[in-house]
């Protein structure tokens, strides 16, 4: 017998609309109900409304949630993270203060690589169970689908080993894990000196494994000054598209090198970062569709006073979405909430955007536009029930966590109930 859930006297209810992503003025589309309520059945929504809702709607087996006249949005899309990492890398806090810059670090054989040596050692277990750990305080936050990239394994053994842990971290908790792979997140240092031959490798070993044992639906490239050049980036993912991997790009997060105009001409799902994003490029993007997945917990965090140039983005037509970059090294944190706030302040875009940003969006930019990032008659009942009275206090009092409830896939999965 199919498990109805009636939510019940939500004050403010804040959805974007429709399966497609939203580009240009379309990403301030947001659908507002007062007085509102949801039923659910089994994981699925099965109609929204606003006022009374219909009493037939209700029998004995309905289990009715009193929203308490709060703010219910989509449940967030965290679309771009380096979730399965081992260790952390604080000691790099004192050494940006001192003006090392982040790519300095990584030359140095810290950064990323420092985390690649961390991950190696590690067990599953362990790898897991730290996983497992933010995952947690993920869902707490509200976020309830992650993507996930592997990149911190760099040999096959442990680029496998990383994306075997999103697969067992799927079946054992409730946020969806999706996986990438970016077995080009780094030259690992033993290719140091046969850069070539790491990417072969990438190519002819790891490209087709992570095929075959089905472990990742997109592949992405740390395309960028002293990592892989445009050049190398469009080899890798050409041959990635081959194997049949959506792409994505890290491109122009820190030097215009051309990125976005390699993610327009792969036809690439996303491009991440575009700190340094040429107009040309950007221009390419809104012909190809390609969705720009901004990072402003990143670029808060390396401190540079720059930030993505989200306005001109959207005002040229693009389609944005906001995401945590959460990693151990330019952004450590969870928190789809900061990233709203930060998303407003420092990128200049709109509440009404920003929501578009980390929900459908960010849900188009992991080809699950169908299925979550809106409240809508259809979708899987991924919901958030927050402690405010309206969706700008979100971003407004910034920087704690105003989750009450977080359903997912039709059951409560976090009750804080915080106050009453
Ligand atoms: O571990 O530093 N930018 N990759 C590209 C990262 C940041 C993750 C890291
Ligand atoms: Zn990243």
């Amino acid at each position: 017998m199919s498990k109805k859930l009636l939510i019940k006297n939500i004050g403010e209810l804040a959805t974007p609309l429709g399966n497609k992503p939203k580009k240009g003025t379309e990403m301030s589309e947001i659908k507002y109900l007062k007085n509102a309520w949801i039923l659910v059945e089994d994981d699925t929504i099965k109609e929204v409304g606003e006022g009374e809702f219909p009493s037939s709607y209700v029998d004995e087996d309905t289990e009715v949630l009193d929203a308490g006249g709060k703010l219910v949005t989509p449940g967030f899309v965290d679309s771009h993270t380096h979730l399965v990492h081992y260790g952390s890398r604080e000691n790099e806090l004192a050494l940006k203060l001192k003006g090392v810059p982040y790519l300095e670090i990584l030359k140095m054989g810290g950064g990323i690589l420092n985390t690649v040596r961390k991950t190696r050692t590690a067990s599953f277990e362990e790898l897991k169970n730290q996983s497992l750990k933010s995952l947690e305080i993920m869902l707490q936050h509200g976020t309830t689908t992650v993507e996930s990239k592997s990149g911190y394994g760099l040999d096959v053994e442990n680029e496998i080993k990383q994306l075997e842990v999103m697969k067992v971290l799927n079946e054992i908790q409730p946020v969806d894990v999706v996986p990438t792979f970016m077995g080009a997140h780094a030259v690992p240092e033993e290719y140091k000196k046969d850069k070539r031959g790491y990417i072969d490798l990438i190519i002819n070993k790891m490209l087709p494994i992570v095929r075959e044992k089905n472990l990742a639906e997109f592949c992405d490239v740390f395309c960028e000054e002293g990592v892989f050049s445009e050049e190398e980036s469009r080899e890798i993912l050409s041959r990635a598209k081959e194997y049949g991997f959506d792409v994505k790009i890290h491109a122009d997060e820190i030097y215009s090198i051309g990125g976005a105009e390699l993610a327009a001409e792969l036809s690439a799902i996303s491009a991440e970062h575009l700190l340094a994003a040429s107009d040309e490029g950007l221009k390419k993007m809104v012909e190809k569709e390609v969705i720009a997945v901004l990072l402003p917990g990143t670029s808060f965090n390396l401190a540079t006073g720059k930030h993505a140039r989200a306005r001109d983005m959207i005002n040229m037509g693009l389609a944005v979405a906001l995401a945590t970059d959460y990693n151990p090294g330019s952004c450590p944190t969870e928190s789809m909430q900061l990233m709203m706030s930060l998303g407003c302040i420092n990128l200049r875009m709109t509440p009404e955007e920003v929501l578009t940003a980390v929900t459908l969006n960010g849900a188009c930019a992991l080809n699950r536009g169908d299925l979550i990032g809106t409240i809508e008659r259809g979708k899987k009942a991924d919901i958030v029930i927050f402690d405010a009275p309206n969706l700008y206090y979100i971003m407004y009092h910034f920087g704690i966590n105003h989750v009450d409830k977080v359903i997912k896939n039709g059951k409560v999965v976090v009750n804080r109930n915080n106050w009453g």
